[in-house]
């Protein structure tokens, strides 16, 4: 079947897909004939089915990597397949063993100079978690869905530490308004895109998602979004440790009354496999107006230093002010601590760079 837009639902991915010529896609890359007649019947223990976990990629040719997981165990029926994208994108082998520490006090990131802060407008860190006993988003039914969600609220009412204590608020029943403010100040996550959409992620939306947060908005869950949980900590300015060391207290804390879905290969699972191991993303919105206008190089710094550059309005945004999200690309094999660094020291260079032009 020649894959692309006019596929409605899995199911229309009948035999082995054809992608057009310039599709760059890990999927495209790595199903062969051999792993699509080895997987293409196979379903998941919650049911997920193979074709629905290739989906998104086959209908968005464009797409980086093009598939998502249904739960922990897809990661396990599709191995053949998910072992690929996994050692492709984070260069981590079938043997290897994932690490964590989210220890803030090994951070080797001094902090930036008056100046060079200046060019920095905001620092978020987030971290993806899924509870153990359920499917992935992608495959959670409605009731599963509410049950998450309730089951994370309650968590989320036993911070002892005052600076972590807030609000859950439904996503459903909440005003246009109030909705559109947090999505425009960086606080509130906004419907799936066609991505997630394919990937089964925008089922009976808006219902059993929301928010929760500290009455600063430093700290914020967001609940059933891609993955169960985004636990963020974020704040005006460059105050790197600040950051972490109220994520890495807030991702403990619940941990200790909630079990999440993990294994020492894959470290946390989460629906896309870009995100297991760590599931954090550190980022900066950052100021580098000359750095804009020379992409070739700013992309090449990317590459050098492991960051990835973003528009500032989430994923698959564009810029156009010269402010950019500067973040970790890698998330599994290297511990927290190693991948805040990773991002810290590109967003060092970049700023060197932007210096000199
Ligand atoms: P993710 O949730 O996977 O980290 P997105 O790119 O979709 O990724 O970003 C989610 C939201 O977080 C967006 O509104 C984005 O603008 C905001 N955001 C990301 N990094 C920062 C930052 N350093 N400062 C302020 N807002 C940020
Ligand atoms: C894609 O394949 O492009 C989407 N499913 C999103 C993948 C995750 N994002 C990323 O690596 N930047």
């Amino acid at each position: 079947t020649a894959v692309g837009s006019h596929l409605a639902k899995a199911q229309d991915v009948e035999n082995f897909p054809e992608f057009p010529a310039g599709t760059k896609s890990l999927l495209s890359k790595h199903l062969s004939k051999q792993i699509w007649h080895q997987l293409k019947d196979k379903k998941d223990k919650f049911g997920f089915t193979f074709r629905e976990a290739i989906f998104s990629g086959c209908k968005n040719t464009d797409s980086g990597i093009g598939c998502y997981a249904g739960s922990h165990d897809s990661y396990k029926t599709f191995a053949p397949f998910f072992d690929k994208i996994v050692e492709d994108y984070h260069k981590h082998g079938k043997d290897a063993k994932h690490v964590s520490n989210m220890k803030a006090s090994e951070l080797k990131c001094p902090p930036f100079s008056p100046e060079d802060a200046a060019m920095i407008v905001s620092t978020r860190i987030r971290v993806g978690r899924n509870l153990a006993e359920y499917p992935l988003g992608p495959a959670l039914t409605k009731e599963q869905r509410l049950e998450v969600m309730n089951k994370v609220v309650e968590a989320l009412k036993t911070f002892k530490d005052e600076d972590l204590k807030g609000t859950f608020y439904p996503l459903q029943g909440m005003d246009k308004e109030t909705q559109t403010k947090l999505i425009a100040d960086h606080f509130l996550f906004k419907e799936g895109d066609r991505f997630l959409e394919a990937c089964g992620l925008n089922r009976e939306w808006p219902e059993g998602r929301g928010i929760f947060h500290n009455d600063a908005k430093t700290f914020l869950v967001w609940v059933n979004e891609e993955d169960q949980l985004r636990i963020i900590s974020m704040q005006q300015g460059a105050d790197l440790h600040a950051v972490f060391d109220r994520l890495s207290r807030a991702a403990a804390h619940i941990e200790t009354v909630t079990k999440f879905a993990h294994d020492s290969h894959l470290g946390y699972i989460t629906s896309c496999p870009t995100n297991l191991g760590t599931a954090l993303r550190a980022s900066v919105h950052i100021k580098l107006p000359k750095l804009a206008k020379n992409m070739e190089q700013f992309q090449a710094i990317a590459d050098k230093f492991n960051v990835q550059i973003r528009g500032i309005h989430g994923e698959h945004s564009e810029s156009d002010d010269g402010t950019f999200d500067i973040s970790n690309k890698r998330r599994l094999g290297r511990s927290e601590k190693d991948l805040v660094q990773d991002m810290y020291d590109g967003v060092k260079a970049m700023i060197e760079a932007e210096k000199a032009l």
